[in-house]
């Protein structure tokens, strides 16, 4: 039975990893920082199959002692400050857990169990202002925001341990990828969120920054199996992972309110507090490497997503899938 650490594993891609890997017989362990409540929700249907060890991406010690006490064969590092807004608000700090946080876990790694695959969770934010059409592996980065510079740094640390130590340490490179265990501050969520209140009469507007970004949007559920397939490969090697299609953000909303019979226009508003001071106005992959070398494809469409996390949104109201 093969040993998997994931860092992350209370947040959105960190409990479908789990899963996954459960799925394939892994005894799976991840960590998870100190809170004074419990922060279980998305991993607790799983919590008596998984275990749990206690460490920070700001600590390198307790990373050394999390990766010899649990003696993994592979380590995912889905830990991440992930909020693009608050990496203006929270600059130093998102530098140090997005940035640094990825040598202490390769320090980690390689001061106690250098044959360790490790997996790095790079974003397509690294892209920013983009520089071709679409975008894949060898497209030069542009950040745009304190979150996309720490994670370009992430992502050349984790090239350089590679070359420097001849670690399997690798990037997926993922663009946005949503479930219904997106956090409610991210775009996609916050407007199914809503909708799902508006449909129930708790609420009655939306309020909206820039309807004109586009995303290429995939579902968690799917994007997790990538980054497992690159830890399988002969060769380490970064891999973008998309869906190769883009969509609005006003895409989104019309596909949500419509989900429950409603105008978007009646309750969405344009909101300037809610612009950023530099937004990526479109991302678009190209994931052809991963087809041809991994054999991923995406299963969930863009329609069908937003759908599922509209339902998902009105059960967890206690309402059917189409809010009756
Ligand atoms: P998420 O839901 O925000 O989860 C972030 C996780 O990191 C949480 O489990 C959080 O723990 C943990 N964490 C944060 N700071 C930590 C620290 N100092 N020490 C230990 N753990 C810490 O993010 P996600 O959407 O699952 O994304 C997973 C990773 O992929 C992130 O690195 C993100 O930047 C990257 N990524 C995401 C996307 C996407 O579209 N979702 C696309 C590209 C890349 P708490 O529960 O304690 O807060
Ligand atoms: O959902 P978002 O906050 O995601 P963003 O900034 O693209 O970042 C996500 O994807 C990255 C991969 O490219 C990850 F690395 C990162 O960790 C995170 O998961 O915003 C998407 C777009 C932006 O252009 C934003 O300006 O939606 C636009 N938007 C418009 N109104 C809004 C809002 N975003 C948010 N969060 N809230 C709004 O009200």
């Amino acid at each position: 039975m093969p040993t998997a650490l994931v860092t992350g594993i209370t947040g959105q891609d960190g409990s479908y990893l789990a899963e996954f890997l459960l799925a394939k017989g892994y005894r799976v362990c991840g960590l998870v920082r100190r809170s004074s409540t419990e922060n279980f929700d998305r991993i607790k249907h799983i919590q008596d199959r998984i275990q749990l060890v206690s460490g920070d991406l700001l600590d390198l010690s307790s990373l050394v002692d999390a990766v010899r006490s649990v003696d993994p064969e592979e380590v995912y590092n889905l830990a991440a400050q992930s909020f693009v807004p608050t990496s203006w608000q929270q600059p130093v700090l998102t530098g140090e857990f997005t940035a640094l946080g990825v040598t202490r876990m390769l320090e980690a790694i390689r001061t106690v169990k250098p044959g360790i695959r490790m997996y790095q969770a790079s974003s397509s934010e690294m892209f920013g202002k983009v520089q071709q059409v679409p975008q894949s592996e060898t497209t030069p980065f542009y950040p745009r925001s304190p979150y996309g510079v720490a994670k370009v740094y992430g992502h050349w640390i984790t090239v350089n341990y590679r070359e420097s130590y001849g670690l399997f340490a690798v990037s997926g490179i993922l663009f946005n990828h949503e479930s219904p265990r997106r956090g409610l501050e991210f775009v996609t969520r916050k407007i199914t969120h809503a909708v799902a209140r508006i449909k129930m009469g708790l609420a009655n507007e939306l309020r909206l920054g820039n309807l004109n970004a586009k995303r290429d949007w995939g579902f968690a559920g799917d994007y997790v199996a990538a980054m497992w397939a690159m830890l399988q490969q002969e060769k380490p090697e970064d891999f973008v992972i998309a869906t190769g299609t883009a969509h609005t953000v006003r895409d989104v909303v019309e596909i949500a309110f419509s989900r429950v019979d409603l105008d978007w226009r009646r309750y969405v508003r344009e909101d300037s507090q809610l612009m950023r001071p530099a937004d990526v106005d479109a991302l678009l992959g190209d994931p052809a490497k991963a087809h041809k070398v991994l054999g991923w494809e995406p299963k969930v469409g863009f329609k069908e997503l937003i759908e599922m996390m509209v339902d998902a949104d009105l059960m967890a109201l206690g309402r059917d899938g189409r809010g009756r």
